[in-house]
């Protein structure tokens, strides 16, 4: 614990509301809010807590919330009452108000205010990204990417990062949005089609008809009308099944390299999903903690000041692994921790299956067969790079 030290010229701080992780989504429900209770008691057991400034942020308020979302949509979020029993099995319910209240966004205990903190934590981070107290700002109880200005999608009801990133519009002329959960990001996206000061860019696992949202596609770049400042301002990476960590850094590297040599970012928003780690319950890629955490490390070495979001991962021991791991990314302690995790109470008593030296970095979980084809990356980067061709600030 002693050799975990304050990052030397920068401030990490570290939003977290520990009031959030006593939601539940139900039973069966694969969003477990408690995964931010592993993952905040595994970063402790490390001792990186000492390594940066903690917060425990207020809700969001009614009027915060406002600045993206509608009035009649958060009216009927902070009213509804929640279902006795919640539906597990089937979505279809074309009578669904703001499509709340069927299977991926169920109405629970305490929604509201789940979805307020979540808010919260978020806006906290850009508070102080704003007026620079911190350098790299953590929100793992943030990155709800699918929710729209008007209604719920994809276990998301609201979009904190769309919060976000218009505070620290605020601040700073332009903001890069890059998200690396499985799922495409279309809240985002859609949120800033119609400005050139929010570059996204979104990388995930695309198959029109059999994998949500569906959206994402290549060509997929923002409205293309002559009047439209925001058109070309969308980058998206549409990949197949079981992508590798060479693979992925590469790629990523390519694409945000390009991105931020034309567009030229003053502030960075990461989201970092952890249902592109191999053996999540819903994803489908085949990415290691390593490889997942070389996107953090990358971004660092831009040497922007950013946020770091959660968003979705289903395998609670992975996504606590990975998040535990991009912690000490942040604070650049990576290579001081030790990979057998420590005498740990939580871990002990819910994976006694697991051995007994249970490694951070090792995911749980078979891999998949890998279905991206060098020749389509090349493609994917060589389109990227022309659609850049259309960016200059
Ligand atoms: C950011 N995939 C969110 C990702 C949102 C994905 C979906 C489920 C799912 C829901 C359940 C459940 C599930 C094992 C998986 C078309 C449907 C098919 C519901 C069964 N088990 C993020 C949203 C996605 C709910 N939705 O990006 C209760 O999988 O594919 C769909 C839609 C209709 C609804 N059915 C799935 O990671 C946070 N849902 C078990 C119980
Ligand atoms: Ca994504
Ligand atoms: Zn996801």
């Amino acid at each position: 614990i002693s050799n975990i030290t304050r990052p030397k010229g920068y401030n990490v701080s570290f939003h977290y509301q520990p009031e959030m992780e006593k939601h539940h989504f139900g039973q069966t429900h694969p969003m477990k809010p408690w995964r931010l209770t592993l993952t905040k008691s595994l970063v402790m057991s490390y001792g990186m807590n000492f390594a940066m400034d903690n917060y425990t942020p207020r809700a969001a308020t009614y009027e915060e919330l406002r600045d993206f979302h509608t009035q009649d949509y958060l009216d009927f979020l902070a009213t509804v009452a929640p279902e006795p029993v919640p539906r597990d099995l089937d979505n279809h319910n074309p009578d669904l108000k703001f499509n709340l209240g069927g299977s991926d966004c169920p109405l629970f205990e305490g929604l509201f205010d789940y979805c307020s903190m979540s808010g919260g934590v978020s806006l906290d981070a850009a508070r102080k990204i704003c007026n620079k107290e911190s350098d790299i700002a953590i929100a793992w109880g943030g990155g709800l990417h699918h929710a729209k200005k008007s209604e719920a999608s994809g276990f998301c009801y609201i979009n904190d990062i769309v919060l976000a990133i218009l505070q620290l519009l605020r601040h700073h002329p332009r903001v890069l949005y890059i998200d690396i959960d499985v799922h495409h990001g279309d809240g985002v996206e859609e949120a800033f089609f119609s400005t050139d000061r929010v570059m996204t860019c979104s990388f995930h696992k695309y198959d029109p008809l059999n994998f949500f949202p569906g959206t994402g596609g290549l060509d997929d770049n923002g409205p293309k009308n002559e009047h439209n400042p925001g058109a070309h301002h969308a980058i998206n990476v549409p990949l197949n099944d079981g992508i590798t960590d060479e693979q992925y850094a590469w790629l990523f590297q390519s694409v945000i390299g390009k991105i931020v040599e034309k567009f030229r970012p003053t502030a960075i928003c990461l989201q970092c999903g952890a249902d592109s780690l191999a053996g999540d319950r819903i994803g489908r890629f085949n990415l290691q903690v390593q490889g997942h955490g070389a996107c953090v490390e990358y971004v660092k070495g831009l040497g922007l000041p950013m946020i770091i979001f959660g968003g979705g991962g289903y395998t609670p021991r992975n996504v606590a692994r990975a998040w535990a791991y991009e912690t000490a990314v942040a604070i650049g302690c990576q290579g001081r921790i030790d990979p057998v995790i420590p005498q740990h109470t939580v871990w002990r008593e819910h994976f006694r299956q697991e051995s007994l030296l249970p490694s951070l970095e090792q995911i749980v979980g078979e891999p998949r067969q890998n279905r991206n084809t060098q020749k389509r990356l090349q493609d994917v980067i060589q389109h990227v790079h022309e659609q850049l061709r259309f960016v200059n600030q």
